[in-house]
């Protein structure tokens, strides 16, 4: 298990979170990481390697120019305009939108934006390039030699779109380690989508493709971010018709019934015929999640990495959710044990 790791993901770090009306210290912050290093030496993982440095081309496989050049630009713009704090929108287009992104960066903030709990900080861009380096470095690890890498990365991408920031994510890393596969060789590449919430973003960015599959077992979204998308009947469009698998779970769900669903999407993954598999890897399902409501038990990441090693596939692990208490790390770090069968 190749792990990468880049000590830049402190240059991401919002001060507020806009949650259940107040603002809050965010759930997601570089206090995290702390949590996620603990757990992992706890478990004898301590070979954390820096990764590679790539061109910016390697991100414009998922993104638009045009959303990165927003988020290159954004908090300048912001600044700019006499506002306080980091970048944080407050109005918000009809979607599909409709034209080009309004000059003001308030309301371009808008429309790169679907949600209130993300925040562009001064140095936020520097900090996704470092982590989208860790998810190429994984990706191009797994491509030379197969077997199965680990980014143990912060923030969080799987909600972030080709030209949309969400949930707390900016730059979909689990995208862009996908593509890199692909471009690498690989014909199929599945998403198996482990985090409490549903990945939309990165089914935004597969959902017209037919080589690359994505499954995602998560919250029901009538009750759970991101509310908008994850139900059952979204299986893809045109060529895509087929290879998008959602696993929607209603609150309260133990790791017996949210394993069948694994099994389920494993299953799919064997008949899709994938040549490796990218594991959106969040532990927001743990019983303690503050912000979430599945009651998986510590051991049970154990057998959910054993059963992701079942697939027998080269494997790419980006690290997602996880938020509030001390077991993020041993969750997560049970998943690598479980699947390498330590
Ligand atoms: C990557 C990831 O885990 N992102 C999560 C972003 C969640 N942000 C919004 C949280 C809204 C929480 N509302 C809980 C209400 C449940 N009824
Ligand atoms: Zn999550």
């Amino acid at each position: 298990m190749k792990i990468f790791y880049s000590d830049d993901h402190k240059l991401h770090a919002p001060k507020q979170e806009l949650h259940r009306g107040q603002m809050i210290s965010p759930h997601e912050g570089a206090h995290r990481m702390e949590l996620l290093i603990n757990g992992m030496k706890r478990a004898g993982f301590t070979d954390f390697n820096a990764p590679d440095t790539y061109d910016l081309a390697r991100l414009l496989g998922v993104h638009s120019p045009a959303y990165i050049e927003f988020l290159q630009t954004a908090y300048g713009r912001w600044k700019a305009a006499g506002y306080a704090g980091g970048v944080l929108p407050m109005s918000y287009p009809h979607r599909p939108r409709r034209g080009a992104p309004p000059k003001d960066i308030d309301g371009a903030a808008g429309y790169f934006c679907t949600s209130s709990d993300t925040v562009i900080t001064q140095t936020s861009w520097e900090c996704m390039q470092a982590i989208a380096n860790c998810a190429l470095s994984a990706a191009d690890h797994v491509s030379a030699a197969g077997g199965a890498s680990f980014t143990l990365t912060r923030p969080p991408g799987h909600h972030a779109g080709a030209d949309y920031m969400a949930g707390y994510c900016l730059i979909n890393f689990t995208a862009i380690a996908a593509q890199a596969l692909r471009d690498k060789g690989a014909q199929r590449v599945a998403i198996l989508d482990v985090d409490f919430h549903h990945g939309n973003g990165t089914q935004d960015i597969f959902y017209g493709r037919d080589d690359v599959f994505f499954a995602s077992i998560h919250g029901d979204p009538n009750y759970q971010f991101p509310y908008f998308w994850g139900h059952r009947d979204e299986t893809g469009e045109g060529l895509g018709e087929g290879y998008n698998m959602n696993y929607p779970l209603p609150p309260g769900t133990p790791y017996e019934k949210w394993k069948e669903a694994l099994l389920a999407a494993c299953q799919h993954i064997q008949k899709f015929g994938a040549d490796a598999v990218v594991v959106s890897l969040g532990v927001d399902t743990y019983e303690h999640d503050p912000i979430s409501t599945f009651k998986l038990k510590t051991p049970d990441y154990l057998d959910m990495g054993a059963s992701t090693a079942k697939l027998g596939l080269p494997s790419v692990f980006i690290m997602e959710g996880g938020y509030g208490v001390a077991e993020i790390g041993d969750n997560t770090a049970n998943v690598l044990l479980g699947f390498t069968g330590g």
